[in-house]
């Protein structure tokens, strides 16, 4: 995890310099997007949908942007109705049900960093990033019963370096029940 060479310093400017390098190359990960380019026509249908393949109560079915600015208002939504306190956790901390987003900034397919979606008080829903409080929390709200949106790219504002599009996937962990939007590969999102 490198995540501190992502945040702003001047001491590792040079770092990330060399990240920038890595995130202008992507194009290997391209291949294995899920669901194409974004584009404002599309913002209306779904970013990403998902079968009723993992049970529990949190077995993602979709997600949806709702806002065309650069925080990404995103709403996810599952193939069940959920209480809000099913993913009650503490600042920062999860608890053992988990709403994940997942972003892949350099397209290497592997996650670096990781979102918890996270109930912290009355109608309160928060998006925390690695449990560092370097990252301050974005806000959301639940939708509907069965979801629940969250600002996926604001807590990008923080890095050095602000991606223009971000790779983001979904998941979730209720009891044994695991799941991933999409099943395979990563959607893209326009940030800037
Ligand atoms: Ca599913
Ligand atoms: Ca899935």
């Amino acid at each position: 995890m490198t995540r501190a060479l992502r945040l702003f310093s001047p001491a590792l400017a040079v770092a990330g310099v060399a990240l920038f390098v890595v995130l202008s190359g992507g194009a290997s990960a391209a291949a294995v997007l899920a669901s194409g380019h974004e584009t404002a026509a599309s913002q209306s249908k779904p970013l990403v949908t998902d079968p009723r393949d993992a049970g529990g109560k949190l077995d993602l079915r979709a997600a949806k942007r709702l806002s065309p600015d650069a925080r990404c208002l995103v709403s996810i939504s599952t193939w069940g109705s959920w209480s809000s306190t099913i993913l009650e956790g503490s600042n920062y901390t999860p608890g053992k049900n988990q709403l994940l987003v997942l972003y892949d900034l350099n397209g290497d397919n592997r996650p670096d960093l990781t979102g918890n979606i996270i109930f912290v008080s009355n109608a309160y829903f928060y998006l925390f990033i690695d449990s560092n409080p370097d990252f301050a929390p974005a806000g959301g709200s639940r939708t509907s019963p069965s979801s629940v949106a969250v600002k996926v790219c604001q807590p990008l504002f923080q890095l050095m370096h602000i991606p223009r599009t971000v790779r983001v996937a979904f998941e979730s962990v209720n009891r044994t029940h695991r799941d991933r939007m999409p099943d395979r590969g990563w959607i893209r999102l326009r940030v800037l």
